[in-house]
């Protein structure tokens, strides 16, 4: 109805504000075999749309959901590519991704909201057609617009993985908070991130929250030199002792916009985590932290490069994985569970018969 069209609207609008402000044609990485702009286009033309006015909506009323897809989509191509394993629930013989502690603070609200929108999608386009990956690229995608941020074309056919990390797969994929620069840069290094990408994606930053927990080792038993006296008073409100369970803002100055504010706080000493504050500390990432604090388009821009060049990394494309139907179970184990059933009822007839 006319909210479709509002919604397409505004993606055209966003589309050609895009066009227009990168006079010189977007830098986009080398696109991943099987990956193409407008992969929808002829299976799914509304596909985008549908993700887009969804999004719109749910984040218009909780603003959290923004960054908790945005973190969603990096968790997920950190840990064994950009597979939609993160999505994956637990079997009753394996723990799942989602299990693992770094997932523990994954919102809830993200895993619902792909849930939805893949059963939106179904509706539109049938069951085998978008892939949750791509779901979770495109809602990270969107997210970033919603919350003030670029707009920017991403490259789609992602398929999905039929099975999860396991735990330790995770914990060595994810960089701590208590990371500094060099293990930062290492840990991206295995993924082919260099230092610009690290200082850009860290930009995400820039929107939601983090628990006490995250950074309190940096406010006891005392507080990290390079952290603002000022800003250690303020976190100490809500943290005060070690292992509280309470959550402050990432961006002290912005919280619920995405801009370069993130930048500014590193100038002022006062980013959340090692791993962000030390970004200004070191000399290959503490230029690129300069320009970005003055420069927001020259953090969008390189924010945009790289942000796709993670949503490609190790993905599964032409006749690898899958598009599951639910994303939280891979097709196998879903046919499974259908085929038990089956056997029960029959089991249940004869049991019946013989009564
Ligand atoms: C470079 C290494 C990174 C480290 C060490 C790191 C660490 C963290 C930690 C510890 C939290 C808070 C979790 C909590 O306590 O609730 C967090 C939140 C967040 N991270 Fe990162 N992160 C990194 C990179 C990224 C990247 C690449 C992105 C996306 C492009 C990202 C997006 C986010 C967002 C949006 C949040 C807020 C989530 C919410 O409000 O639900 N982070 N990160
Ligand atoms: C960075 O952290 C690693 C791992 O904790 C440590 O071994 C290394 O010495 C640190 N490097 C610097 C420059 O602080
Ligand atoms: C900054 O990081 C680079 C790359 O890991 C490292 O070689 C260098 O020693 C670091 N500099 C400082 C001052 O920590
Ligand atoms: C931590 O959070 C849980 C659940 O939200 C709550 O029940 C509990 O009281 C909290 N613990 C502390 C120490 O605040
Ligand atoms: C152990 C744990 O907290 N796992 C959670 C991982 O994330 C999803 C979404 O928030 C939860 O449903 C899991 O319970």
């Amino acid at each position: 109805g006319v909210r479709r069209f509002a919604a397409a609207g505004l993606l055209l609008l966003a589309a050609a504000a895009a066009l227009v402000c990168s006079s010189a044609a977007a830098r986009m990485p080398p696109l991943a075999k099987g990956l193409s702009l407008g992969y929808y286009d002829e299976r799914c033309p509304q596909a985008e749309a549908v993700v887009f006015e969804f999004l719109q909506d749910a984040i218009g009323k909780d603003v959290g959901l923004a960054a908790a897809l945005i973190r969603l989509h990096f968790h997920d191509c950190f840990v064994q590519g950009c597979d939609a394993s993160i999505l994956l629930d637990s079997t009753p013989t394996e723990k799942s991704e989602k299990l693992a502690p770094p997932n523990k603070t994954l919102r809830k609200s993200a895993f619902d909201a792909i849930d939805d929108l893949r059963d939106l999608l179904d509706r539109e386009c049938g069951d085998t057609v978008v892939s949750c990956s791509d779901i979770v690229t495109l809602a990270a995608r969107d997210s970033v617009l919603l919350a003030g941020g670029p707009w920017y074309d991403v490259p789609l056919g992602r398929h999905d993985g039929s099975s999860f990390a396991s735990e330790d797969a995770v914990l060595s994929a994810l960089p701590s908070p208590d990371s500094n620069v060099t293990t930062l840069l290492e840990a991206l290094g295995k993924l082919k991130l260099d230092a610009h990408d690290l200082v850009a994606l860290s930009g995400a930053h820039t929107v939601g929250i983090a628990h006490c927990t995250s950074f309190d080792k940096r406010l006891f038993p005392q507080v990290d030199p390079t952290m603002d006296k000022w800003f250690a008073g303020h976190l100490k409100v809500t943290c005060p002792v070690l292992n509280t369970n309470d959550t402050t803002v990432n961006d002290i100055r912005t919280p619920n916009t995405f801009d370069n504010k993130y930048y500014v706080d590193l100038q002022n000493r006062q980013g959340l985590f090692t791993s962000d504050q030390g970004l200004f500390f070191n000399a290959t990432t503490k230029p690129i932290v300069t320009k970005f604090a003055v420069d927001q388009s020259a953090f969008f821009d390189q924010y945009v490069y790289s942000v796709v060049k993670m949503g490609m990394i190790e993905v599964l494309t032409g006749s690898q994985g899958q598009i599951r139907k639910r994303c939280s179970v891979s097709n196998a184990a879903a046919a499974g569970d259908r085929a038990w059933s089956v056997v029960e009822t029959v089991a249940e007839a004869a049991e019946s018969l013989v009564l």
